[in-house]
C-alpha cells in the first residue's frame, strides 16, 4: 500500500505512535509518506521506501496565524497527485483529520486527477478530551471524525468517550498503542554502568517519570509521592522531559529541600538506558487515554505506580505490572511504591510481570491489527 503519514513531529505520544507505526509499515514492504511542518523525532535514518514532505509555512501581512490546516492539506493533495497514494491515516484529529478531509474533497472534485481518497483518523486524547471539547471546535472535531472512512481510537475508554462526547454513531475500531520489544527492553547494571554509577552510586531506588509537563500530567504529584518515599527508602527521582509545568516543578522541589535528591533532565533521547536504572515509573495522571510512556517503562521491567484514569488500567493491572489509585491520592501512590521497593521478592514478580504485560502490546501483535483496517477500509467495508 501507499500511505501518507501525517502528525505532529514534536514530542509527544501521538507522533511516537505515528512514527513508529510507519517505520514498522515500511519494513513490512508499505510505502510511506510523512506530512509535517517538522521531521518527526523518531524518525531518524535511511529507510528506502520512507519519504517525509514538510509542509512550508506560509506567511503574508493580512494572515495572523499561520494557515497550517490549508497548507497540510494542498501538502496532501500535491502528494497523492505524484505518488498515487491509496490511504491518509491522521494522527490527531486536530488539524490533520480536518485536512485529509478537505484533500479528499478536492481529489473527489478534480477532473483531471479524480480520486477517491481513503481517510484513516486515528483518536489519540487529548485531542477528544481536551482539544476537541472546546465549543469552537466540537462541531468540527465530530463533524471530521464522521467524514473519515475509518476510526481507531488507541483504547476502550478514549472510544467511548467520543461516542458520548460527540454523539457521533460511528464504528470506532481500538488499537492501542505498541511497543519494540527488541528495542525497549532492559539493560543490564554491567552494560548499563555509566547510567547506573551516575544517578545510583550508593544502589539508591530510582523513581523515573517522563512527560511534556503538561498541568494535565500532574508533575508535582510525582514530586510529592517521592517526598514520601524518601523518606523510608533510599532513593532518587528522574523527571524526564519539559514543558509548562516545569518551573513551577522545580520551586516545589526547592521548597520541600530535595534539590540533591531530584534530578531534572529535560528532554532525552537515551530512554532506553534511562529506564533501564529505573525501579518504578510514576503516572500519576489527570487524563490519559493508554499512556505510551508507561508501556515503554513496563516493556523494560519497570512497575508502574498509575492513576487509575481513562485508558490506563487498559494497560497497567493493579497488583500485576504495578498498581493504581485515584487521581490526586499521593498518599496511597507513595504506599505502594513503599511495598514494592522494600520487598525483593514482590518486585522481581512485578518486574517480570510487567513486561509480560508488554509483550501484549508488542509491535508484531499490534501493527498487523492496523494494516488489516487499512484492507478493510480500502474495500470499503
Ligand atoms: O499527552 C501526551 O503526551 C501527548 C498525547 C498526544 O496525543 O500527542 O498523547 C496521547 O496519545 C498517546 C499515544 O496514543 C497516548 O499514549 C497518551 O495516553 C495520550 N495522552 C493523553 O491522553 C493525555
Amino acid at each position: 500500500m501507499k500511505i501518507i503519514i501525517t502528525c505532529y513531529p514534536t514530542y509527544g505520544g501521538s507522533g511516537v505512535v505515528a512514527t513508529e507505526l510507519g517505520k514498522a509499515l515500511a519494513m513490512r514492504g508499505h510505502e510511506i509518506h510523512f506530512i509535517s511542518y517538522a521531521l518527526p523525532m523518531r524518525l531518524q535514518g535511511f529507510v528506502s521506501n520512507i519519504y517525509y514532505h514538510e509542509v512550508e509555512s506560509f506567511t503574508y501581512p493580512l494572515f495572523d496565524n499561520p494557515m497550517y490546516t490549508l497548507t497540510l492539506t494542498s501538502k496532501i493533495v500535491e502528494v497523492v497527485k505524484m505518488n498515487d497514494i491509496d490511504l491518509v491515516h491522521a494522527h490527531y484529529a486536530i488539524p490533520h483529520a480536518v485536512s485529509a478531509f478537505l484533500s479528499k474533497d478536492i481529489l473527489r472534485n478534480e477532473k483531471k486527477y479524480r480520486k477517491d481518497l481513503k481517510i484513516i483518523t486515528t483518536l489519540h486524547g487529548t485531542d477528544i478530551t481536551l482539544i476537541g471539547l472546546e465549543p469552537s471546535f466540537l462541531p468540527l472535531m465530530k463533524y471530521s471524525i464522521e467524514q473519515s472512512d475509518g476510526v481507531t481510537a488507541v483504547s476502550s475508554f478514549l472510544k467511548e468517550k467520543t461516542i458520548t462526547s460527540y454523539q457521533v454513531e460511528k464504528n470506532i475500531e481500538v488499537i492501542p498503542n505498541f511497543i519494540d520489544l527488541n528495542k525497549f527492553k532492559r539493560i543490564s547494571d554491567k552494560e548499563n554502568s555509566c547510567f547506573k554509577k551516575k544517578y545510583a552510586p550508593d544502589n539508591e531506588k530510582i523513581l523515573m517519570h517522563t512527560s511534556n509537563f503538561r498541568p494535565l500530567k500532574r508533575v508535582q504529584d510525582v514530586v510529592k509521592i517521592f517526598a514520601e518515599v524518601y523518606k523510608k527508602v533510599p532513593s532518587k527521582l528522574l523527571l524526564i522531559g519539559d514543558g509548562p509545568e516545569r518551573s513551577d516543578t522545580e520551586r516545589l522541589v526547592r521548597e520541600m529541600e530535595l534539590t540533591e535528591k531530584v534530578i531534572f533532565m529535560g528532554k532525552q533521547d537515551a530512554l532506553v538506558e534511562l529506564l533501564s536504572i529505573a525501579d518504578l515509573f510514576i503516572m500519576p495522571s489527570q487524563s490519559e487515554s493508554f499512556g505510551l510512556s508507561a508501556l515503554e517503562a513496563m516493556s523494560c521491567g519497570v512497575p508502574v505506580i498509575s492513576s487509575s484514569i481513562g485508558g490506563l488500567p487498559e494497560l497497567n493491572v493493579h497488583g500485576e505490572s504495578g498498581y493504581i489509585a485515584e487521581i490526586g491520592d499521593v498518599d496511597r501512590m507513595a504506599k505502594y511504591a513503599v511495598d514494592l521497593l522494600t520487598n525483593e521478592k514482590k518486585y522481581q514478580l512485578f518486574s517480570k510481570q510487567a513486561r509480560e504485560r508488554a509483550e501484549k502490546f508488542s509491535e508484531d501483535n499490534i501493527v498487523p491489527m492496523y494494516e488489516k483496517y487499512y484492507e478493510k477500509v480500502l474495500n470499503g467495508k
